[in-house]
C-alpha cells in the first residue's frame, strides 16, 4: 500500500482536476491529482472544442495558452442554417468585439498535463479513486486503487472533478444534495473526418429531418454532429449514411455537397442536463460536470468547468495562505448562479435546434423561435453575448 499526504487531493484529470492543480501549485499548495484512466486515454479522448473570450484570457493568465494562443481558430461569428438558408451571427460585431476560440479539449488536456509533468507534481494515472472518508473532519482520506496498488491520500481538501457520475457526488450521505435533472429526447452522433472543413465557422443546422453541427479541430479535420434518436446504435450507421444525412440536412443552393474524407472517430452521446447542489459537503468541493452536465448545444460544459476553477482556486489559496474561509463559503452560491445560466442557454440552444419527429406544435414553435433569433436584432445580439461569454458575466 502507497500512503501520500497532501494539502489538496483532486480527482479526476480532465480540464477542471488539472487546471486547478495548476493554480494551487503556482501559489505553492501542494496537491494529488488521481486518474482513472489512462494518460494517452484522456489525452486522446475527444470532446469540447469552444472557448469562451473570457475563458481564454483566464487560461492565458493562467500560464497555460500558448499553444491555445499559437494554434486556436479564432472565430468571429457562427452560422445558423435553417431550412436550408444561411444566417451568419456575427458574434464580434454584436458583442464587443469578441470571439471564441475553437481549440479541442483534448489539445488543451495535453498542455495542462504537460504543464504539471515539468513540474514533476504528483499526477497517478490508471489509479481509480473508490472511497472517501472524513469529510466532515478535520483531515480526509482518499482510497484509491492504482491497477492492483492500494493508494491512500490524505489531505485537508478533496475536489470531485471526476465529471458526471462521479465516485465524489455518490461518497457522502444520502439527502446531502439536490439533484436536477433533464433528459432530452436526442443524442449526438459524432465524428472526426479527414476532411477539410467546409466553411471558416461553426454551422448550426435546423433541418426538418434533424439537428446537424459543422465544427472543426484544424484546417484539415473536420467535427461533425447529427442529432439522432436517444436508442440510436452506432451499428446503424456506416460512413456512407452518415455522409447522406449530413448532405441532406447542411445541403443549400450554394453548397449542394459537404467535402469528405476517411471518418476517424465516432461516437454517441445522449442529451441531458444535471445541476447537483450545493456544490459542497464539509471538505469536499464539486467542480465541473461532477456538479453540473449541459447538453452539449450551447457549447457551454469545459466553460462551466474551467469557470469553477477560477473561482475555486483563489478560494483555496485564501484558506491556505491567509486562513481566510469566506470565499470558499462563497463557492457554491457563486457557481450555481453561473450554472443556471448556463444551463438556460444550452435547453434554449437545444429545445429551438433540434426537431421533434412527431409533434408539430412543438416544431412550429421552434421554428419561429430560430426566425427570431436571426432576424430580430435584440433575439441576435443576447444570442451572440450568451454563446461568447456567459460564464465570464
Ligand atoms: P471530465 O473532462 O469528464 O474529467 C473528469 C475526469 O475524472 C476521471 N474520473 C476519475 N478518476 C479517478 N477516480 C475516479 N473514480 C474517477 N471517475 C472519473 C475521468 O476519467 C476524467 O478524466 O470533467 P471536467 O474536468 O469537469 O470537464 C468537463 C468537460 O469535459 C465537459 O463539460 C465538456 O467536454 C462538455 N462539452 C463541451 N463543452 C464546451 O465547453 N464546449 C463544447 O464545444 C463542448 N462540446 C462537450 C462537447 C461534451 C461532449 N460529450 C462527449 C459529452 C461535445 C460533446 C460531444
Ligand atoms: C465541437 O467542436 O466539438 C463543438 C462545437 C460546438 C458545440 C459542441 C461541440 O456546441
Amino acid at each position: 500500500m502507497k500512503s501520500v499526504r497532501t494539502d489538496v487531493a483532486i480527482i479526476g484529470a480532465g480540464p477542471a482536476g488539472l487546471l486547478l492543480g495548476h493554480l494551487l501549485h503556482q501559489a505553492g499548495i501542494d496537491t494529488v491529482v488521481l486518474e482513472r484512466r489512462s494518460r494517452e486515454y484522456v489525452e486522446q479522448r475527444l470532446r469540447a472544442g469552444v472557448i469562451e473570450h473570457g475563458i481564454a484570457n483566464f487560461l492565458e493568465e493562467s500560464g497555460v495558452a500558448k499553444r491555445l494562443r499559437a494554434e486556436g481558430l479564432v472565430h468571429h461569428g457562427i452560422e445558423f442554417r435553417l431550412e436550408g438558408r444561411s444566417h451568419r451571427i456575427a458574434l464580434s460585431d454584436l458583442y464587443e468585439g469578441k470571439a471564441i476560440t475553437v481549440y479541442g479539449q483534448s489539445e488543451l488536456v495535453k498542455d495542462l498535463i504537460a504543464t504539471r509533468l515539468a513540474y514533476d507534481a504528483p499526477l497517478f494515472f490508471e489509479t481509480e479513486v473508490e472511497r472517501l472518508e472524513g469529510l466532515t473532519s478535520q483531515e480526509c482520506t482518499v482510497h484509491a486503487n492504482g491497477t492492483g496498488v492500494p493508494i491512500v491520500v490524505t489531505a485537508d481538501y478533496v475536489i470531485g472533478s471526476d465529471g458526471g457520475h462521479g465516485v465524489a457526488v455518490r461518497s457522502v450521505p444520502e439527502g446531502t444534495f439536490n439533484r436536477a435533472e433533464r433528459v432530452y429526447p436526442f443524442s449526438w452522433l459524432g465524428i472526426l473526418a479527414e476532411a477539410p472543413p467546409v466553411s471558416d465557422e461553426l454551422i448550426y443546422c435546423r433541418h426538418d429531418r434533424g439537428f446537424a453541427l459543422y465544427s472543426m479541430r484544424s484546417p484539415t479535420l473536420s467535427r461533425l454532429y447529427l442529432g439522432v434518436s436517444p436508442d440510436e446504435s452506432l451499428e446503424n450507421w456506416n460512413d456512407e449514411r452518415i455522409w447522406r444525412e449530413l448532405t441532406l440536412r447542411l445541403a443549400t443552393d450554394e453548397m449542394p455537397d459537404l467535402p469528405q474524407g476517411p471518418i476517424t472517430e465516432r461516437s454517441l452521446t445522449a442529451m441531458r442536463s444535471v445541476v447537483v447542489s450545493p456544490m459542497r459537503y464539509g471538505r469536499l468541493f464539486l467542480a465541473g460536470d461532477a456538479a453540473h452536465i449541459v447538453p452539449p448545444t450551447g457549447a457551454k460544459g469545459m466553460n462551466l468547468a474551467l469557470a469553477d476553477v477560477r473561482v475555486l482556486a483563489p478560494a483555496l489559496i485564501a484558506k491556505f495562505l491567509n486562513s481566510d474561509e469566506t470565499r470558499l463559503d462563497a463557492y457554491s452560491a457563486t457557481c450555481l448562479e453561473r450554472v443556471w445560466r448556463a444551463e438556460e442557454f444550452s435547453t434554449f440552444m437545444t429545445q429551438m435546434l433540434h426537431p421533434h419527429p412527431s409533434d408539430e406544435f412543438e416544431n412550429g414553435v421552434q421554428r419561429a423561435r430560430a426566425r427570431q433569433v436571426v432576424s430580430v436584432e435584440s433575439a441576435t445580439r443576447t444570442l451572440a453575448r450568451n454563446y461568447v461569454n456567459l460564464s465570464s458575466l
